[in-house]
């Protein structure tokens, strides 16, 4: 059975937390919408996935991305991380270190929309232009109390775990690389992208969640898909962009 996953093709979104997961272990996967219309994926694929025409299990996720795994269907990055973690070797078998995982990843996801209404705080409908003056003082807010609230609270997480410190650490959960990892790497990718500034101060009271980010993006697998045309650039129509005016 093959894995394919389902994301808008021309941003890292949150689609990129699980082609990170794809990434870090090897496995094959189709990004359905950046492959050619001409094997009938492509973007149409994807629209049409959505509009619930396509495969009759009456599962349509509510929006991008989602998995399609044999008959399984899983939309909701976090959701999409608790179905992939034991199958890629990315978590640890027992069910504490899986709520765990799946705790930290949905913490991430509240900090991912946390970051994307700074430039969109009214409506995601909306340009930013339109919402500048209200995005000026979310991510005001988000960078003094939000941003690193969240970084302080990742960091107590890697302290707090020694066996994360051994092996190659520091790791979130126990003593090896789960899918958290990988998704803390983006999350800190991506505010690095946006608030460059903020980020430089905030991770230095964070020295473990840094080098945390630093030691997945020297992974060999990560080093070389970050390197790769797969690993699509940064840009201002994703979750993450870069308004120098929002960074302070
Ligand atoms: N909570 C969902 C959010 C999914 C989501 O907001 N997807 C965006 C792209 S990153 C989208 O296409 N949304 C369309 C919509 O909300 O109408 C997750 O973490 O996967």
């Amino acid at each position: 059975m093959s894995y394919q996953l389902y994301y808008w093709p021309s941003i890292q979104g949150r689609g990129e937390f699980v082609r990170l997961a794809f990434e870090a272990v090897g496995v094959a996967y189709t990004d359905v919408a950046r492959a050619g219309t001409a094997g009938g994926q492509g973007l149409p694929a994807l629209l049409r996935f959505l509009s619930d025409t396509d495969h009759g299990l009456g599962r349509a996720p509510f929006a991008p991305p989602f998995l399609k795994h044999g008959s399984v269907v899983v939309g909701q990055t976090a959701a999409i991380l608790l179905y992939l973690g034991p199958r890629l070797g990315l978590v640890g078998k027992s069910e504490a270190s899986r709520l765990w995982a799946h705790q930290l990843q949905l913490t991430m996801a509240d900090a991912v929309t946390e970051a994307h209404d700074t430039h969109h705080p009214v409506a995601s409908s909306l340009y930013y232009e339109d919402q500048k003056s209200e995005a000026l003082r979310r991510a005001h807010d988000f960078r003094q109390t939000r941003l690193p609230k969240f970084m302080h609270w990742f960091e107590k997480v890697l302290e707090r775990n020694p066996a994360g410190a051994a092996r190659g650490g520091p790791y979130l959960v126990g003593g090896r690389l789960s899918y958290a990892d990988l998704s803390l790497f983006q999350l800190v990718d991506g505010l690095q992208y946006a608030f460059p500034v903020a980020m430089k101060r905030v991770l230095k009271h964070a020295p473990r969640v840094a080098a945390l980010h630093d030691r997945v993006a020297q992974r060999a697998r990560i080093a070389s898909y970050l390197g790769s045309e797969r690993r699509i650039a940064f840009n201002e129509d994703g979750i993450f962009r870069r308004y120098p005016e929002l960074d302070g």
